[in-house]
């Protein structure tokens, strides 16, 4: 069973590659920001906490990301085939919020890819974004708060797994297809 974490910063492409990472594998698709986005859109009350830190470019508290994703693990069966985590684990205490939540079900993650991106392509491609998603984020503002959010807080994962010999570093520029046939070589090598 293969459970995959997608990590990098904002606009590293996590969600255009998870896209074709389930489409050659199969794997059950959670991305967090989508989840959120959802919540946001319905008018829940997690939705309008989530609002305000989205907005500002904030990471939404621990304790309230950690509950929707058990409460997505729980009521989907076909996560027992393997799972993309897309935007999840952003802190050191999510990562070891999933770590438990995994081995409860008696499983893990088997490999974290990280995407590694320049900086400043990053601000160009979220500004481009921003030019049709309509996404309350994708300004210049709060994309360099995400930047710094992204530093402080999540940065430290990569050391996290590469002590737990997950890491696998991506190079995360160019074309679509050339990253995800870099992305599909560590999969497939598991
Ligand atoms: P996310 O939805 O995860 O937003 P993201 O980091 O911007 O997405 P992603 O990295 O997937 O963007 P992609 O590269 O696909 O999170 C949004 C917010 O939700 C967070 O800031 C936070 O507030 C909250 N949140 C989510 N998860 C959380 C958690 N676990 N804990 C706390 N808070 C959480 O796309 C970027 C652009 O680049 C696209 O336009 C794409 O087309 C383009 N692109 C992709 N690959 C490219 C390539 N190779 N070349 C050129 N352009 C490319």
């Amino acid at each position: 069973m293969l459970n995959i974490v997608i990590f990098g910063a904002p606009g590293s492409g996590k969600g255009t590659q998870s896209e074709k990472i389930i489409e050659k594998y199969g794997l059950f698709h959670i991305s967090t920001g989508d989840v959120l986005r959802a919540e946001i859109k319905n008018g829940t009350e997690l939705g309008q906490i989530a609002d305000r830190y989205i907005s500002k470019g904030q990471l939404v508290p621990d304790e309230l990301i950690v509950d929707m994703l058990a409460g997505v693990l729980d009521r989907n069966e076909e996560t027992k085939k393997g799972v993309i985590f897309d935007g999840f684990p952003r802190t050191i205490p999510q990562a070891e919020a999933l770590k438990k939540m995994l081995a409860e079900r008696d499983t893990e993650v088997s490999a974290v890819i990280g995407l590694e991106v320049e900086e400043e392509e990053l601000v160009d491609r979220l500004l481009k974004r921003g030019q049709v998603s309509g996404r309350s984020d994708d300004n210049l503002e709060t994309i360099k708060s995400r930047l710094e959010v992204y530093h402080r807080q999540t940065t430290p994962l990569k050391d996290f797994y590469i002590q737990e010999q997950k890491y696998r570093k991506i190079h995360g520029s160019g074309s679509v297809d050339a990253i995800f046939d870099s992305i599909a070589e560590e999969i497939d090598n598991l």
